[in-house]
């Protein structure tokens, strides 16, 4: 606690703003206000980290590094005086001094140095490495430019830079000291040393300066205090350092140097789960991993142990592909700089780095062409190839003659480095993100690998922050659940089933259902400043929200809202519980498809609101700029999870767990995690629909689907879709949606969304009959909260630090 009892903090508040700003509280700005508090967080939080690393260092306790090319941690204040139980003490004293905390806390800018769920997740694993009291820490990069700011104009996305940094970061630190260089480009010479040996000489590169900025990730005990090492690129400010070799004194080429060095920090690329072939995204890759294993081996090193204790000291963890490199970069610390031989160097690096795998599409399999790795990267490119010789031999030993395997696994194909199965073959540990998830990678996508290493392959089923997505997103219904059973289940979250006990007790179902509407009004408020409409806080409210891909069918979920539509426009008298439905999502800037799907909802919630007939019983609202912080205005008004992606292709969802812990009901597909949702909860508390992964991964392999049959044989599909094409009801010109028709007709339909069009229908109207029984919805939705607590990342972590990591929490 950073402070005793709220007139303490009133006071030193106080002082700091006239000390630090020199003008009195009156004068203070709601961004002066967040600056001061976050200025006293941070130093308060500044002692316990250093306190956390002395002890680490004593110890010499295990540590595990996390690398991720993302880490979408959200604002930090509010969750900041969670964690360091001040927040009551800060928002009961700041209300006296006249500021109201959730202002306040709108102030802090929102970082978004994440595309989505791979994003967060690290994000949220941060928080629980903290809070559980593990030795665990981010490797990132400080993007100066996070995810796009999405405005939506005249329906359409429209794309602009999100200068997060604009008035500073009061949670990191810049830790010039800590500095390394990473090399790039130049050549390899080979030569023999005094004692026989080999050695490899990289010369002619171009070096570029890392220096780290350090953010405290403080836990729930407030004294562990971990941290995430974002890496910014700097130029080497004398050019004959930074050029090598290449040096010249031309100032316009050092001009230019810097430009290029600066731009492997500037920004994070906006596409999620699609492969991006840039030689920026490379440098971005490997500038990361090179930085972070320099800082960690200088870090060991300070041990004073021989490197063969490396494995028992640091666990590395690569945050799907991209931090591949890793891998090779070790080898070659360890090889070229620490003087150790291949057999023991590879036993080493294999024993420390485990590896995530985040999605089966084929589009996000990273592949390198051989030649800009090769330039690009000469020393660790001969060590790829290195791996790959004696792993092919070992492949041939095994199966000898099988060409075919050998042309599947080998890490270089043709042109190609395979970087998933680089990662598969440098790691002991490859995990999938959702039961079913991992089943497929072992059955199908990775099946030879598993067959060559049947130990290395494990499932751990994603989890979320509760004390981000229910503590701080939800505070009333916290409270209500502290009234109801206690407060344990803030550290041991599984007891939220104790809930169970009281979802037929009529008196806790209508705080339940309180606790609901007074979310919901104020999102419908945020909604009406936003859009100027009034929201009927009584309907429906039914969510999409997450990355726009074709996978995930937004698309299925605007096609039915047209449907309904035609209903009542062919009935006004219908009989149906008023639905307010609502989106958010960013689409990836060159994914077309995706962000005519965005004008399409535009254009239908346009028609729809505005017309008389449907008289408050449809209401469509696309919020733009999707945040983690907008999630955490929208995810507790919801009734309504939407999880509806195509069988088979979301490995886990985390969406999903955040609205069932806040006690919204799901309509979803059997996918992801979603199918260990319903294992715990049943057809009665869940609604489920369409094709089994199954039955869609048999389509794939043996064709025997035809969209157009569908097309042709379902009036209600035939409506909607011809509703594309033709002006008139959605006020279109027949330009604007023709992709999209025929991404669903003339490809057939890729994503089965008309196949699973008629279930998920009749779904939705299961949807209005349950919710016009409210005792029976309120107690599904308690039913949910309950179970909820197996999806907190508390326990995810754990796993990975018994299973994978080898860790266990750290006593302070
Ligand atoms: C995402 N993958 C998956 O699409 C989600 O289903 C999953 O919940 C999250 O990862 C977290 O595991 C990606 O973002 C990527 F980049 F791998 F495609």
């Amino acid at each position: 606690m950073l402070f005793t009892d709220k007139e303490r903090f009133k006071a030193a508040f106080t002082d700091k703003i006239v000390d630090q700003l020199g003008k009195p509280l009156e004068e203070a700005s709601g961004a002066d206000v967040f600056n001061i508090l976050g200025n006293m967080v941070r130093e308060q939080a500044g002692r316990n980290w250093a306190e956390t690393n002395r002890r680490y260092r004593q110890g010499q306790e295990k540590q595990v590094y996390y690398f991720s090319m993302e880490f979408l941690i959200g604002r930090l204040l509010g969750n900041n005086l969670l964690n360091m139980g001040d927040l009551e003490v800060v928002r009961d004293g700041l209300e006296e001094l006249g500021f109201r905390l959730d202002d306040i806390e709108e102030e802090e800018p929102d970082p978004g140095l994440g595309n989505g769920g791979l994003g967060r997740l690290a994000a949220c694993f941060m928080d629980s490495l903290a809070s559980l009291g593990y030795a665990g820490h981010g490797c990132g990069i400080r993007y100066k430019y996070g995810l796009f700011e999405q405005k939506i104009v005249d329906g359409y996305q429209v794309e602009l830079p999100d200068y997060w940094l604009q008035k500073g970061n009061v949670w990191e630190v810049r830790r010039e000291d800590k500095s390394v260089d990473v090399k790039f480009w130049g050549r390899v010479e080979t030569d023999v040393d005094s004692s026989g040996e080999l050695v490899f000489e990289h010369k002619d590169y171009e070096t570029v300066r890392a220096v780290p900025y350090d953010i405290p990730i403080i836990g729930a005990d407030e004294r562990h205090v971990n941290t995430l090492r974002n890496w910014s690129a700097e130029s080497v400010m004398q050019p004959s350092k930074a050029f090598g070799m290449r040096a010249g004194s031309d100032y316009h080429k050092f001009l230019e140097y810097k430009r290029s060095v600066e731009s492997i920090s500037e920004f994070l690329y906006p596409d999620d789960s699609r492969y991006e072939g840039k030689l920026l995204r490379l440098k971005q890759q490997y500038f990361m991993c090179s930085a972070g294993l320099q800082s960690i081996l200088r870090t060991f090193d300070k041990l004073g142990l021989p490197y063969t204790a490396l494995p028992d000291k640091v666990a590395l963890h690569i945050n799907d592909t991209h931090p591949t490199l890793v891998i090779p970069e070790l080898m070659r610390l360890l090889m070229d700089e620490k003087k150790m031989g291949w057999d023991q160097a590879w036993d080493i690096v294999t024993r420390m780095v485990s590896y995530t795998n985040h999605t089966i599409l084929s589009e996000a399999l990273e592949k390198w062409p051989v030649p800009m790795v090769r330039e690009l990267l000469p020393r660790v490119f001969q060590i790829i190839e290195e791996i790959n010789a004696r792993y092919c031999a070992e492949l041939l030993r095994r199966y000898p003659g099988d060409e075919g395997r050998l042309a599947d696994m080998a890490i270089i194909y043709g042109d190609q480095v395979r970087m998933a199965n680089l990662a598969i073959v440098g790691s002991h540990s490859v995990n999938g993100v959702a039961a079913l998830h991992t089943e497929i990678l072992r059955k199908r996508e990775m099946r030879l690998f598993d067959e060559m290493f049947p130990d290395r392959f494990n499932n751990k089923t994603n989890g979320i922050t509760h004390r981000r997505w229910l503590l701080h997103a939800n505070p009333q219904l916290k409270d209500l659940i502290d009234d109801t059973i206690g407060t344990r289940w803030k550290t041991h979250p599984q007891e939220l089933i104790g809930l169970i006990k009281y979802c037929e007790d009529a008196s806790f179902q209508e705080k339940i259902g309180e606790v609901k509407r007074a979310n919901k009004l104020r999102l419908a408020q945020y909604i009406e400043s936003r859009h100027g409409v009034k929201v009927n806080p009584d309907s429906i409210f039914d969510v999409q929200v997450k990355r726009l891909h074709a996978y995930k069918r937004q698309l299925l979920n605007i096609l039915h809202i047209m449907h309904l539509y035609n209903q009542i426009k062919a009935a006004p008298s219908m009989d149906i519980v008023p639905r307010t439905f609502i989106f958010g999502a960013k689409a990836a800037p060159s994914y077309h498809l995706a962000k005519r799907i965005i004008k399409l909802i535009n254009t239908v919630a346009h028609t729809v609101n505005n017309d008389k007939d449907v008289n408050g019983k449809l209401q469509i609202f696309f919020l733009e700029n999707y945040s983690v912080s907008l999630a955490e205005k929208i995810i507790p008004a919801a009734d309504v999870s939407e999880q509806i992606s195509t069988a088979s292709k979301e490995a886990s969802g985390t969406g999903n767990m955040k609205f069932m812990m806040n006690g919204a009901l799901t309509i979803g597909t059997m996918d992801g995690a979603n199918v260990e949702m319903h294992e715990m909860l049943g057809n009665e508390n869940m609604f489920l629909f369409g094709l089994s992964a199954e039955q869609v991964l048999d389509y794939y392999q043996h064709g025997g689907y035809y969209a157009r049959d569908i097309y042709n044989g379902d009036g209600r599909v035939k409506e909607v879709l011809d509703q594309l094409m033709n002006p008139g009801a959605f006020c279109c010109d027949g330009q604007d949606f023709g992709q999209i028709f025929h991404s669903l007709l003339d490809n057939n339909d890729e994503f089965f969304v008309l196949k699973d069009f008629a279930s998920y229908v009749e779904t939705h109207v299961e949807i209005d009959r349950a919710y016009r029984n409210r005792p029976e919805w309120l107690k599904k939705s308690i039913i949910n909260i309950a179970h909820s607590g197996k999806f907190s990342s508390d326990s995810t972590i754990s796993r990975y630090a018994s299973e994978i990591w080898n860790i266990r929490p750290v006593e302070l």
